[in-house]
């Protein structure tokens, strides 16, 4: 129903990105737009580049006079760093005259656990910038736009997204500790971590400082929260509509994730049956109601209607300061890995891609349930399903 694609280098002209099947009528937020953009950009431990950049996102096409029109949604944010790079990144087959920027010699060492070596392999590319620069997390900005406008249809619905950042390195959140949808909420975009227990995060604030200190770097985790998703998002009679699955590549596909939880995640290979299953107990009125949501709103691929919690685990950046070994791919000899310029720990932006990625989900999911070609019409829909779910827990103990 709705999908991106994204184009840009990491230190090209510009990232650009497409949003095709978005309904027509619905009004936009420009600030909150480029609100999205500041935060991905925040969080203790990114380097300098963040210090360059400010993005901003370009609407080019399919909103007219503030509303979407249905057509294609392109996007644009323009990278300030180009201006040092011209002479480097240049599209044309010969350096355009008045090219700026310095001109960097070829990277040849690849760094263990990006993209370099296996996509130089794959493309037959001798200098590793042409994988590196598209492998980037700045890539993620173009997500992050996209994502902007998927939350605020979701939004129109009453649909709401936050994170908090659970670990950073060996320091993390005490276990069992459950962190509320209004909790991650009210975390500040300022706060260095987005961690939602204070100590912790002076903790991890430390962690990182002797991360940098001994030229190294950190992962972590972060929980992505989804409040008033409506029941019946995703289905269990196909695999590809499970929409556990479908978040599972949501936050698969971010650079860097390499694990990802629902609910409790992990914890429900160790725990019996009778602590990982959250009760259904009857209510005074409405629906039944959930005591616990270990679940993370989702029993068999759709979800319940409790907040949706999804839980991405980030592997440390792969460029270090103190290189890994690696080898010269000119020579074939032992050489330590390239450094590039890079971010100690990028976890906090992750958590903000995160939420992009699982908004766009959700909003393709409540499209295929709700659709239609105007925010009206899915209005209609959507209160009308509403109703009915109203009417039928309404019935509870009435006699037939
Ligand atoms: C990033 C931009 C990049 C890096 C980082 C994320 O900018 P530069 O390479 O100019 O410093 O800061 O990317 C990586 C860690 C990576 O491995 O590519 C961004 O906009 O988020």
């Amino acid at each position: 129903m709705l999908r991106f694609l994204s184009a840009g280098e990491s230190h090209g002209q510009a990232l650009v990105v497409t949003v095709d099947g978005m309904p027509a009528g619905l009004p936009l937020d420009f600030a909150a737009l480029n609100a999205q953009l500041y935060r991905r950009q925040q969080g203790y431990g990114r380097g300098r580049r963040m210090a360059i950049e400010s993005d901003r996102a370009e609407i080019l096409s399919g909103v007219r006079h503030g509303r979407t029109t249905g057509a294609p949604i392109a996007m644009l944010i323009r990278n300030r760093d180009w201006v040092n790079w011209q002479q480097t990144m240049y599209v044309e087959p010969e350096m355009p005259e008045g090219a700026s920027g310095t001109r960097r010699a070829d990277v040849t060492r690849p760094r263990p656990g990006h993209a370099d070596l296996a996509g130089a392999i794959k493309y037959g590319h001798d200098d590793i910038r042409d994988v590196l620069e598209r492998a980037s997390a700045r890539e993620t900005a173009a997500r992050v736009a996209a994502g902007s406008l998927a939350r605020q249809l979701l939004g129109r619905f009453g649909i709401r997204i936050a994170s908090h950042v659970s670990v950073i390195g060996d320091v993390m959140l005490r276990a069992g500790r459950t962190v509320s949808f209004a909790e991650a909420q009210a975390i500040p975009d300022e706060a260095p971590l987005r961690c939602a227990d204070a100590d912790v995060q002076q903790r991890m604030i430390a962690a990182i400082d002797a991360a940098r200190e001994a030229g190294d770097t950190l992962g972590g985790a972060f929980e992505v929260i989804a409040t008033q998703v409506p029941p019946g998002l995703g289905s269990y009679v196909q695999w590809d509509r499970k929409l556990d699955g479908r978040l599972g590549q949501a936050l698969l596909c971010i650079h860097a994730i390499k694990a990802v939880g629902i609910g409790i995640g992990p914890e429900v290979a160790v725990r019996p049956g009778s602590r990982v299953h959250d009760e259904i107990l009857p209510a005074e009125s409405g629906a039944p109601l959930r005591p616990t949501n270990n679940a993370g709103g989702l029993e068999g691929g759709v979800t319940n209607g409790e907040d949706v919690r999804v839980v991405g685990f980030m592997k440390p950046i792969s460029t270090l300061m103190k290189p890994l070994r690696s080898v010269d791919l000119t020579t074939m000899t032992e050489a330590p890995a390239a450094i590039e310029r890079s971010d100690v720990c990028a976890v906090p932006a992750a958590a903000v891609v995160g939420e992009a990625m699982v908004a766009f989900v959700l909003a393709d999911a409540f499209l295929e349930k709700f659709g239609g070609d105007s925010i009206e019409e899915i209005a209609r829909h959507y209160e009308a399903t509403a109703d009915q779910v109203r009417r039928r827990f309404a019935a509870r103990g009435t006699p037939a």
